[in-house]
């Protein structure tokens, strides 16, 4: 689906598809649960999704001469993070915006992960205090303004890097990469599991399943707690990069599944849930999962084994799309563990 498209390689392949047996057993082993873990995709940083969506980005920054890439997330935002080291990478500079998109207060969250790693990676950063919003913020239109100013050639990557017109291709390749998984392993997944927040992740795997007829088998579960905004937003995305690669199809609003159910109390805030759900991936297999992201859409994977919505004997693939150099943001939750 992707060959007329140019990638710029960062990553380093495939990523491994693992069995999660001890958590599949602990949920009374009637489903089999397995990850794909594109947590572990890249050596930039300690890599994530955002990687796979810039290897279809970068071909464009290159190709307009930019020499600064500019981009926005929240305080502990792994997005910027990708971003900063993909501009070392590059030998571009980097221009992160950061606004307060979380209502969470530790001592050092504006301290250690994610953006602690971006300055070590040389990027510019400005802390912006504005609250969450998925949409195209002023705080990085004035940024790409000051670049310019200064004399710079920005290259404007949104949040998520998702409402960019490459922005949902990446995601197309992974479901592309599981297939071709599926015939080697000899197996099919009934179920893919995605957090979803500014879209792309979720909008380039409906397209890339839809081609074999599972995009309502891909589940995502809302961590944005703007739910009708992030569900326009993915179909938006999914309609575009469908146009794009050629689908031949329409994308319905039945291809698009967004459990709400997970994202309380708040963005970037976890429940006892989600903490529980982070404890007990990481004790039965080793698996980290953070507290804002990949800890819902596990808090949702597991309640949804509970509650008997998968049929028995689904194999259900949770997709790790990275994030846990965020859980430094939140130390005091997990000082005993
Ligand atoms: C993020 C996003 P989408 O934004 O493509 O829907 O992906 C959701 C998601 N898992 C899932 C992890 C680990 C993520 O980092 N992160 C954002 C960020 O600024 O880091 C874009 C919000």
């Amino acid at each position: 689906m992707l060959d007329r498209f140019e990638r710029y390689p960062l990553t380093f392949g495939p990523t491994p598809i693992e069995r999660l047996d001890r958590l599949s057993k602990h949920l009374g082993g009637a489903v089999e649960l397995y990850a794909k873990r594109d947590d572990c995709n890249s050596g930039l940083a300690f890599g994530g999704n955002k990687i796979r969506k810039l290897e279809y980005i970068v071909p464009d920054a290159i190709a307009s001469n930019a020499d600064t890439l500019v981009t926005i997330g929240g305080v502990q935002s792994n997005h910027t993070r990708q971003v900063a080291a993909v501009a070392a990478k590059l030998g571009m500079k980097c221009r992160l915006v950061q606004e307060s998109w979380v209502p969470f207060e530790d001592a050092v969250y504006d301290r250690v992960g994610n953006i602690l790693m971006s300055r070590v990676m040389g990027a510019e950063i400005e802390l912006v205090d504005e609250g969450f919003d998925i949409g195209i913020r002023e705080s990085w239109e004035r940024a790409l303004e000051d670049v310019k100013a200064k004399g710079g050639k920005p290259y404007a990557i949104p949040a998520g890097a998702s409402v960019h017109k490459f922005g949902g291709l990446g995601y197309v390749g992974f479901a592309e990469e599981v297939r071709a998984q599926e015939q080697e392993l000899g197996i099919g997944f009934d179920y893919i599991i995605v957090c979803t927040v500014t879209g792309s992740t979720h909008a380039g795997m409906l397209v890339g399943f839809a081609k074999d007829g599972r995009a309502d088998r891909v589940i995502g579960i809302d961590a944005s707690g703007t739910p009708a905004q992030t569900r326009a937003q993915v179909m938006d995305i999914a309609r575009n990069t469908a146009e794009l690669v050629e689908l031949g199809r329409d994308i319905t609003d039945d291809d698009l599944v967004l459990l709400e159910d997970y994202a309380y109390p708040a963005y970037g805030v976890p429940s006892a849930e989600t903490n529980d759900a982070i404890r007990l991936a990481a004790r039965t297999e080793g698996l980290m999962t953070d507290p804002v992201y990949e800890g819902k859409s596990m808090q949702g994977m597991i309640d949804l084994v509970r509650t008997g919505y998968f049929p028995a004997g689904s194999k259900i693939l949770y997709a790790h799309l990275g994030g846990v150099p965020a859980i430094n943001g939140y130390s005091y939750i997990y000082r005993n563990g």
